[in-house]
């Protein structure tokens, strides 16, 4: 059972809320465990539901099932992982800037937890909508990933309820047959969708989507057709904290009915933009901002795969509201997401960027058939690192030639959008930033934290298959 860590009388309402529901994750992360105490993570297996079918996933919860961490302000990140999920696994914390052997990454120099073992980290925590997952093979596949929650002082001060939401898509088939149907010849026919309910481009000079047929798409483990409903009183805010943790699948989120406002790009807080559809690629987060009308009501916020009709979300739902059905497919396919955001948004503290710098530019590269993705045509294998010392301004110029988008992810650092298609910005500062195709997008930070760091695409296929290499301070090659 859940342990009410609440902090006022409407946290201690919400999590009433989520206790109600049966076998849903409690979609809200209460207060903070004490700092002299490290949080305790439990890596397993469970059962979940999923459309009435039972399915054996992962979870990374605590010791009450509460799925993943939630931190208070200036309290330090001490998390120790137990691995009882009967295979080796790590776990990175995306997001988060620790010193580079606490990054959950083995190819980096982090340990390996091996089945029966724990490991212990602590670092200082990054505030902002973070997450965890394996960075160990397909695990992430299997939902092994969870919310992670940095909350500040000016969080708590905000009379706002909170409702963290982590998308996932989900097959019954194990990971390994996904990347085996994702990769395999059914592609063979210039593109064409050759698998019974894929869809692919909707047209011929569009963008190839979604790999994959999934069996569903999850808003907290869950489907619409058992959603998450969350209690909001008519009148207030609600700050959603939206993690796309799904492996291959971007998302248009719809906040329907209400008018949502982004207040934060992947923790960092973004000058208030306000709309109704808010693309999001695998592994970014957003933070968004509604309010319930006075009257009361339904309000369902979606999250629409693109190129698709599927979906899936949670309700937010006024005191005596009457809960409707919404259905997993929507009315329309919606197109493939895009930067219409990522151009609107401006960092509300830009990064100080150092004066002199090294620019580095690279092509997305790769292809359908054979199904390998690459980073200036090297995969992993034959990875050449990119260079840079401490101090420096950096500056990472990508050019996408391939015929899908790729959500590119740092370890280590978070960067400043700066260039979108040689427009220049300031944009959001974040750490997983689109990179459509036929375009370019610059990306410039501060080379301020040593190590070997990991860059790659945050479509699990497309890093299984090679789109990965790593950024290395020479003082310590
Ligand atoms: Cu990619």
């Amino acid at each position: 059972m859940q342990k009410l860590r609440t902090l006022n009388r409407r946290n201690l309402l919400i999590a009433a809320t989520a206790m109600t529901a049966a076998h849903s994750i409690p979609h809200f992360p209460a207060a903070a465990t004490s700092a002299a105490q490290p949080t305790r993570l439990i890596v397993d297996r469970r059962t979940v539901e999923v459309d009435g079918r039972a399915a054996s996933v992962f979870g990374i919860r605590q010791p009450d099932g509460f799925p993943g961490v939630v931190l208070g302000p200036d309290q330090p990140f001490s998390v120790s992982v137990a691995n009882r999920c009967g295979e080796a696994t790590i776990v990175h914390w995306h997001g988060q800037t620790p010193p580079v052997l606490q990054d959950g990454v083995a190819e980096t120099g982090g340990t390996i937890i091996e089945t029966g073992a724990e490991q212990t980290y602590n670092f200082v925590a990054r505030p902002g909508t973070h997450w965890m997952h394996s960075h160990h093979g397909l695990q992430e596949q299997a939902l092994m990933a969870a919310p992670l929650i940095v909350r500040t002082a000016e969080d708590l001060r905000a009379d706002m309820q909170e409702v963290t939401v982590l998308l996932h898509d989900f097959s019954f088939r194990p990971p390994t047959e996904v990347l085996a149907a994702v990769a395999g010849p059914r592609k063979a026919a210039g593109g064409a969708a050759s698998m019974p309910g894929m869809v692919m481009t909707t047209g011929n000079a569009g963008p190839d989507l979604n790999d994959f047929d999934y069996d569903a798409y999850l808003a907290n483990d869950r489907t619409l057709t058992d959603p998450l409903v969350v209690r909001a009183a008519a009148g207030t805010r609600v700050r959603l904290r939206l993690i796309n943790g799904a492996t291959s699948t971007a998302f248009w989120i719809d906040t329907g009915a209400l008018d949502g406002t982004v207040i934060a790009a992947d923790g960092n807080n973004v000058r208030p933009v306000s709309d109704r559809r808010f693309p999001l690629a695998q592994g970014q987060r957003l933070d968004i901002v509604v309010t319930i009308p006075k009257d009361g009501g339904v309000f369902p916020i979606l999250a629409q795969r693109e190129g698709d009709a599927r979906r899936t979300g949670v309700l937010l739902a006024s005191a005596g509201a009457a809960i409707r059905k919404i259905s997993g497919i929507a009315d329309a396919i919606v197109p493939a997401i895009d930067n219409s955001l990522e151009r609107r948004l401006v960092a509300m503290a830009p990064l100080v960027v150092s004066p002199a710098g090294i620019t580095h530019r690279i092509a997305l590269t790769g292809s359908m058939m054979p199904y390998i993705w690459s980073i200036d045509d090297q995969t992993w294998a034959n990875h050449v690192p990119l260079r840079v010392r401490k101090g420096q301004r950096v500056v990472i110029e990508m050019s996408n030639r391939g015929q899908m988008a790729h959500p590119m992810h740092l370890h280590g650092h978070h960067f400043q959008v700066v260039a979108l298609d040689g427009a220049h910005l300031l944009g959001a500062v974040r750490d997983t930033v689109l990179v459509p195709t036929n375009s370019s997008v610059t990306v410039a930070f501060n080379a301020d934290n040593p190590g070997r760091w990991l860059f790659h695409c945050h479509n699990l296929f497309h890093m299984a298959t090679g789109m990965m290499t790593e950024l290395v301070y020479e003082d310590v090659a």
